[in-house]
């Protein structure tokens, strides 16, 4: 072996199956609990999986934010931190590294998404104002609802339908949002906001054309399109395995493009950026950005911060690097349609084509004997805990909660579970395990009962609010 190339060419051969590219040096316990226990904490925790203890918890797949284990490099750069008030050395590696990978000229660093989120909306949307997007996410629109303005859904219908096979169910229905130009005039809408992929619809991703026409029909309107990229990186894998002509491309390009044909985005480091904390807004009007930079300050910190301690954005601006790699992320996806694929085998309803960061069971083919109005993906989340002492979280009616004009609960399409896969934390075991609790609540689904709501929060009331059972 003479050359660095020559070196590199033998060892990277591709392997067939999708295990991972790194190995485990620190442990966590965890604990296995009592199906007794685990009813009396549930009881106490009012049905909702967000009020239970960690420690009470075997298998965590409530999130997959924030829930990473990072890697020996990135807790290298942990060491690294620059903790002065202004100029942190680690912003502006993270600055760079956002630059090199997503394209962007201009970086506001925030706490997390929402963060973002908030000065977005406040920069862009005036009272009145439509913001078209590709499927609604809880922060996010509730950000864009405080700012004065209203969410139109623009996703094409197939996301709606969890039995659809479609592969791009992320995508915008362009003559929808034709349609919404041509009623409330351009002038109305201040941004698209794109989702790669889009969460609530089952980790479903956009196709690059998608983006591309997006642009094309925006532009010509005068329209910015600002990207929810918090999971772009999983869109860019899903791109590479299913779009024609992006099959011998590298994540990093593919993500590189994708980005291309949007002019800003906010992002959770929660996620991709295998972080436990953090986010940012990047913007390529440097106007815009002036205005983001100096709103910053207010809620989140100083322009270079943004309420991360300088180790933050070290490990942060490391993970961004590890999360393109390719082999990595074929694990990471590989994991969640491992899960996933063993369900379907089973005949257990969940969406479909499996997404790229959990499987979503479907609590209406699940559970159909309840009614939507008594929680039945709430139900099945608590049941999963109950039998299997595995947490999973509710994305259905609790989580679109009421409708600010009539008060009444919204009543969405998809009303699903979510076991959503942390990042390089769980085994290939730990998989069984979800899947045969999965299993055994699917067998015993004829006795299950809904639920009753007794107590619910003014915002975002998934998070805290309380159950009965029937
Ligand atoms: C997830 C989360 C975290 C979460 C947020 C709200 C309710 C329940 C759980 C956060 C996202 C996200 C997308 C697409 C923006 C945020 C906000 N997801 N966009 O899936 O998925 O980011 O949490 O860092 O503020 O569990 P933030």
């Amino acid at each position: 072996m003479t050359t660095t190339e020559t070196r590199r060419r033998l060892r990277d051969a591709t392997k067939k199956s999708w295990a991972e590219p790194w190995k485990i040096k620190m442990v966590e316990h965890a604990h296995w609990t009592t199906r007794e226990y685990r009813a009396q904490c549930l009881a106490e925790a009012g049905y909702n999986t967000f009020l239970l203890r960690s420690e009470d918890v075997y298998i965590d797949l409530l999130t997959d934010s924030g829930t990473s284990a990072m890697s020996d490099h990135q807790w290298a750069g942990m060491m690294l931190g620059d903790e002065a008030y202004a100029g942190s050395r680690n912003f502006y590696t993270l600055e760079a590294a956002i630059q090199k990978y997503y394209g962007y000229k201009y970086i506001v660093p925030t706490h997390q998404g929402r963060g973002a989120e908030n000065i977005l909306s406040q920069i862009y949307i005036e009272k009145g104002d439509f913001v078209p997007g590709n499927m609604y996410f809880t922060t996010t629109r509730l950000h864009q609802e405080l700012s004065g303005g209203t969410f139109v859904d623009v996703i094409i219908d197939e996301a709606h339908d969890p039995q659809s096979l479609h592969p791009f169910k992320g995508n915008v229905d362009l003559d929808k949002l034709e349609a919404l130009i041509a009623k409330v005039g351009a002038e109305h809408i201040p941004y698209v906001c794109l989702a790669a992929t889009v969460n609530l619809a089952g980790g479903q991703p956009v196709s690059m054309q998608n983006a591309r026409e997006l642009k094309a029909l925006c532009a010509r309107h005068g329209i910015p399109v600002m990207m929810d990229a918090t999971r772009a990186v999983e869109n860019a894998y899903f791109i590479q395995q299913r779009e024609p002509g992006y099959g011998d491309k590298k994540i990093a390009e593919i993500l590189y493009e994708f980005c291309s044909y949007t002019d800003g985005c906010t992002m959770s480091g929660k996620k991709d950026p295998l972080v436990n904390i953090g986010g940012w807004l990047a913007l390529n009007d440097y106007e815009k950005f002036e205005e983001a930079r100096n709103m910053v300050v207010v809620y989140e910190g100083l322009h270079t911060y943004g309420g991360m301690a300088g180790r933050d954005m070290e490990a942060m601006a490391r993970g961004i690097e590890e999360s393109v790699d390719d082999d990595y992320m074929r694990s990471r996806i590989g994991q969640v349609v491992y899960l996933g694929q063993k369900l379907l085998d089973w005949g257990v309803p969940i969406v479909q084509p499996i997404g790229g960061h959990a499987i979503f069971l479907d609590a209406r083919r699940f559970y159909p004997h309840i009614p939507q109005d008594q929680f039945p993906a709430q139900a099945l989340a608590a049941d999963l805990f109950l039998e299997g002492g595995v947490r999973a979280m509710e994305r259905g009616i609790v989580s679109a909660g009421r409708d600010p004009a009539t008060g009444d609960h919204r009543y969405p399409k998809l009303e699903l579970v979510r076991l959503t896969i942390p990042r390089r934390v769980y085994t290939q075991a730990h998989m069984d395990v979800t899947a045969e609790a999965v299993e055994e609540t699917f067998w015993m689904r004829d006795r299950a009962t809904g639920l009753r709501m007794i107590y619910e929060p003014k915002y975002l009331r998934f998070f805290q609010a309380r159950f009965e059972r029937m």
